[in-house]
């Protein structure tokens, strides 16, 4: 019973602690910019809509940009900080896209990436990713795996900016056939 209790009261002591905190995170939450997360299963693709936590003025609100990208999935955003329009592929083997001009946006425009160019489709836009597979990853400047190759290490749910000089020139990426040993 006093185990009971000492739950009880456990729970009280969450919930208003959690109210004080809630009306500045809700109203900034409220404020955020919806985005597309498009994610290729292997047998299809699935669109859903999430907000673009990365553009939070909360840290631990920011800290939820990347909770859409799930174990065995790949990951890529149009923005730093797993921010803006999310793309995912799965850990089918071998699996890739050859060209991202195939990534389209389901509903707004990608961008303005580098060169200020709003895009419907993925092709330079990249400039984070997160990979939750068991696989490594490669991501190139080119379409179809030409120009300069990029490797995608496990990287846990920790999202990887690409360098400045590497921002969004992503055209086409491949999973590497074999497990990570
Ligand atoms: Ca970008």
């Amino acid at each position: 019973m006093l185990k009971v209790k000492a739950v009880v009261a456990a729970v009280l002591v969450t919930v208003s602690l959690g109210s004080i905190a809630t009306p500045a995170y809700a109203s900034d939450e409220a404020s955020l910019p919806k985005r597309t997360v498009t994610k290729h299963t292997g047998d299809g693709v699935v669109v859903t809509e999430t907000l673009d936590y990365a553009k939070s003025r909360y840290a631990n609100i920011r800290a939820k940009a990347a909770a859409d990208c799930p174990v065995g999935y790949l990951c890529m955003w149009e923005d730093a900080h797993a921010g803006g329009q999310a793309v995912m592929w799965n850990d089918v083997k071998g699996n890739h896209e050859n060209d991202f001009t195939n990534v389209m946006s389901p509903g707004q425009p990608y961008g303005p990436n580098r060169w200020g160019v709003l895009s419907m489709d993925f092709n330079d836009q990249m400039s984070s990713w997160m990979n939750r597979t068991s696989r490594t990853w490669y991501w190139y400047f080119g379409a179809n795996g030409t120009w300069e190759r990029h490797q995608m290490g496990w990287s846990g749910d920790r999202w990887i900016n690409v360098l400045d000089n590497e921002n969004d020139h992503a055209s086409s990426v491949y999973s590497w056939l074999g497990q990570i040993s």
